[in-house]
């Protein structure tokens, strides 16, 4: 089973970058080493009842420890580059020193990457916050956007050296909404203005970093990775062409918006302006400054439907199609059309897929996991990213998620995204069908 491509696609010549993606609390255990700090994500795992099977990161995939061979792993699937993030209680203290031991484990883990010839992406927050930040309010607290820019200031001193391309944040729609709106995620709040203000402030604090990453990194190119589900309305009724409209403005333009045009969704005004955050003056043009890139992260499309209390609901599509093991739709050309469609909303600047992946329910069997439908799905998205490109979207990379199954955040270890699959008893890694694919795909290059 392979992964094909049109042979004239411009994702096979040398410019576009294939790559593997994977964020700190997921992969990297150690979580009491060398003086590491407790995030959000420590405390939520161990609040009962918040993440599937009671799991937590205290190990994940041991790649604290592991990180050679994992980069070997890396190298052996033939990408170009590796996408990873920094967990913030791993290398400040509380009073905001360096914590030179954590960084030391990031050095030598940029320094080899380089070494073997790889482009690095880092994501400097992907949802580990420090819990003594949360104890001061959080993302709410609109001092820890002032706290991020000291932490964005300290590891682009430290680590510029060896990275290519730098992203204040992964997906602030989960940080915020998912972490502070709707309880799902730590820090588990959930109010329609929490998760709002949170974001302003997530935003906030990437606008306040960048201009500090672009003095301390003045070679590598720095951008924000937002993640997207294209919205469609269940019925052609008003009423759900108005739900739908309201879950792409809430979930999708009420974070690219502001980035792209220095606003929030103005429709929120009149139809639910508790959903509008409190700004003060000057924050705006903070935010939407320019950007070297847009990271965007695809899985998948959701069915809206109205409903009088919450403005929209999900509801299932009324086609028969095709799942993945997390219960999401499968569904390439979504990708395609909220591509083509953001492209000829915003003048956006060069795109990069930051992740994109499924989750199957993957099992070992004789040494090999085949797992078809995660082939199937990377050709399906892969091809759509190809699409989009032909209509005109400066797309400049792909990076699949993950590089191995991990922490699936409260889905614990329970749901597997990985190119290979670790087994957690011995924390053996394998390679799977879908890797092996992606590997010929990306072998099958002109050079
Ligand atoms: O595992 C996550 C990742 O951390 C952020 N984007 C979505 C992935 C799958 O849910």
């Amino acid at each position: 089973m392979s992964i094909t491509l049109p042979t004239q696609s411009t994702m096979l010549t040398s410019d576009f970058i294939f790559g593997v993606a994977t964020a700190s609390f997921q992969i990297e255990g150690a979580t009491q080493i060398d003086n590491r700090l407790p995030s959000i994500w420590d405390t939520f795992c161990a609040t009962p009842g918040k993440v599937k099977g009671a799991d937590n990161g205290d190990i994940a995939c041991d790649h604290y420890h592991l990180w050679e061979q994992d980069i070997h792993l890396i190298k052996d699937l033939g990408v170009d580059a590796y996408r990873l993030s920094i967990a913030w209680p791993r290398v400040m203290d509380k009073n905001g020193e360096a914590n030179q031991a954590g960084l030391n484990f990031y050095r030598q883990l940029l320094k080899k990457l380089k070494a073997e010839g790889l482009t690095v992406f880092v994501t400097l927050y992907h949802w580990d916050l420090p819990q003594h930040l949360e104890d001061k309010g959080g993302w709410l607290n609109r001092e820890t956007a002032y706290r991020f820019k000291d932490y964005a200031d300290l590891v682009t001193q430290e680590l510029a050296e060896w990275v290519d391309s730098w992203a204040t944040f992964n997906e602030p729609f989960c940080a915020a909404i998912l972490g502070y709106e709707l309880g799902i995620h730590a820090p588990g709040l959930s109010k329609p203005e929490y998760g709002r203000q949170a974001a302003h402030h997530i935003l906030l604090a990437h606008g306040l970093a960048l201009p500090v990453i672009r003095k301390n990194a003045p070679a590598s190119q720095v951008g924000i990775v937002l993640n997207m589900n294209r919205s469609y309305a269940a019925s052609e009724k008003a009423e759900d062409q108005f739900a739908c409209l309201m879950r792409d403005t809430l979930d999708n333009q009420f974070f690219i918006e502001p980035l792209m045009t220095g606003q929030y969704p103005q429709i929120l005004k009149t139809v639910a302006p508790h959903y509008l955050p409190m700004i003060l003056p000057g924050d705006m043009d903070i935010i939407s400054q320019p950007i070297d890139f847009l990271g965007m992260n695809f899985y998948t499309c959701n069915h809206n439907a109205y409903d009088a209390d919450q403005l929209f609901k999900s509801v299932p599509n009324a086609a028969p199609v095709e799942y993945t093991d997390i219960g999401w739709e499968i569904a390439p050309h979504a990708f395609t059309e909220l591509l083509i469609t953001l492209n000829k909303q915003y003048s956006l600047p060069p795109m990069y897929i930051t992740e994109n992946g499924a989750a199957c329910a993957d099992h070992i069997i004789d040494g090999e996991i085949n797992d078809d439908q995660r082939v199937r799905y990377l050709e399906g998205h892969l091809n759509a990213v190809h699409q989009a490109i032909e209509e005109g979207v400066d797309i400049r990379g792909y990076f699949a998620w993950s590089l191995m199954d991990n922490f699936e955040w409260a889905e614990g270890y329970s749901k597997r995204f990985g190119l290979t699959y670790v087994d957690y008893q011995t924390q053996e890694r394998t390679i799977k069908r879908s890797g092996h694919a992606y590997r010929a795909l990306l072998n099958s290059r002109k050079p």
